[in-house]
């Protein structure tokens, strides 16, 4: 069975075709730096934006027409993972994602919950093995059943904590039958509405106490992998405690979780935060803490998240010169945590905007690739913090200064005289390498 019997495998055909099925920057096979393009992106699907979305909205019901949907949900989850093969095979991605939920319906208990994500993951572990495709993470749903209407970690009710957990442990045991290469935690309604009866300090402790249970166990089944924080500020909650990169890194220090936890960062989250994607990837990186990416634009007029497949190149040339300088993204890797347009709701259209996305992230990868080979960023900075590497600079950075040293010094020298950034200049050369 087929649901895109009009699609073949898509080729790259160079930045001259018009056509829509084909890639024109992206050539898996290209080698730059040593290693495939592939390599370097390791591009996942995201199972709910891809097979699980409708395209409804706050305002109107769904409009996808998808081959896929039918009346029986559990023939739905095995049409779904037939086509997400036939599209990670057709498009030339290696990996996908899930949240629990995605791929299995949740019946009318958690048991039967679990007997169908067992059924559906046989389906889906006999098809890895079949295409040698990879699951870059999985993670569970705790934020769609009304249950967790406030909150699963954070929850006020200690049965629903129960409940995630459950569903935690469920999903480290999908994570190893699968070889999952990571696990995410997204606090979708980790955080509070309103502070008026918000005990923070508890609600945190007990999302700390979840991700360490979630350690504990993934050594207790001998499956350990870096698990990832997916930091977002806002939406669904009024505020979440993994509001940026900053904020959760804090967290983890705090409770001493730093050597098991990295960060998967979202553009749109950035956004939403009030940062840019590169922000984000810089203040990881600062941690060494960036795990993986999903990758996505956020439409800065309207404000919401919007999850648009990536289609900025300044955008996303720095997120990948940060990804550069991060040494890759493995284990980590991109996953396009993006929907199509509601009005771009023909079945053809999944592929089209995943062509589109990984274009924009292929051409975005060499244009970061040829900044650091000019050493664009590295002569900026070197020249900029030239002064910390001779005379008191050195001193200072070597732990040899103190504030009497460095007093006689200013003394002695009369005022320190800066120079100008000419940052215009800058981010015009920049833009040359951006077409
Ligand atoms: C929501 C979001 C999630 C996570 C996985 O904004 O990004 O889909 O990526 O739970
Ligand atoms: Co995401």
């Amino acid at each position: 069975m087929s649901y895109f019997p009009n699609i073949n495998k898509i080729k790259y055909e160079g930045k001259d075709s018009k056509n829509m099925l084909a890639f024109r920057h992206y050539n898996p096979d290209e080698v730059i730096n040593g290693k495939t393009m592939k390599e370097h992106m390791r591009f996942a699907v995201a199972y709910w934006h891809t097979l699980t979305n409708t395209g409804s909205d706050p305002f109107g019901a769904g409009v996808n027409i998808r081959d896929w949907q039918t009346e029986d949900p559990m023939q739905e989850a095995r049409n779904k993972v037939e086509a997400n093969f036939e599209m990670l095979e057709k498009l030339g991605v290696d990996y996908f994602c899930f949240h629990d939920l995605d791929i299995a319906p949740e019946g009318n208990s958690l048991e039967e919950f679990f007997k169908n994500i067992d059924e559906i993951t046989d389906l889906i572990k006999e098809k890895m093995d079949k295409t040698g495709k990879k699951l870059l993470w999985n993670t569970a749903n705790m934020f769609t059943n009304p249950r967790y209407v406030n909150g699963a970690g954070s929850s006020p009710n200690a049965h629903v904590f129960a409940y995630a957990a459950a569903q935690v442990k469920k999903g480290l045991d999908v994570a190893k039958k699968l070889g999952a290469e990571n696990y995410v935690f997204w606090g979708g309604r980790e955080g509070y509405e309103t502070l008026l009866n918000t005990n923070m300090h508890l609600e945190q402790d007990n999302i700390a106490r979840l991700f360490q249970m979630a350690v504990d166990y993934s050594k207790e089944i001998g499956y350990v992998i870096p698990f990832l924080i997916e930091p977002k500020p806002k939406e669904p909650s009024m505020h979440q405690y993994d509001f940026d990169a900053a904020t959760a890194m804090a967290f983890l220090y705090k409770y001493n979780l730093q050597d098991h936890f990295k960060l998967n960062l979202e553009a749109n989250h950035a956004t939403l935060a009030g940062h840019t994607f590169q922000h984000e990837m810089r203040v990881a990186r600062t941690f060494n803490a960036l795990g993986s990416l999903d990758a996505n634009h956020g439409e800065l007029v309207v404000g919401w998240d919007t999850d648009e497949f990536p289609n900025d190149l300044m955008e996303c040339t720095l997120a990948m010169y940060e990804l550069i300088e991060n040494g890759g993204i493995a284990p980590g890797g991109i996953n396009f945590d993006s929907k199509v347009r509601r009005s771009s709701f023909e079945m053809e259209d999944l592929f089209i905007a995943h062509i589109a996305g990984m274009d924009t992230m292929a051409r975005s990868f060499k244009a970061a690739a040829k900044l650091k080979e000019d050493g664009f960023f590295d002569k900026l900075v070197a020249e900029r913090y030239e002064s910390y590497s001779s005379g008191i600079g050195k001193d200072i950075v070597d732990g040899k200064a103190n504030l009497k040293t460095l007093a006689e010094y200013a003394l002695k020298n009369g005022e320190a005289k800066n120079k100008s950034s000419h940052i215009e200049y800058v981010k015009s050369v920049l833009n040359d390498y951006l077409v």
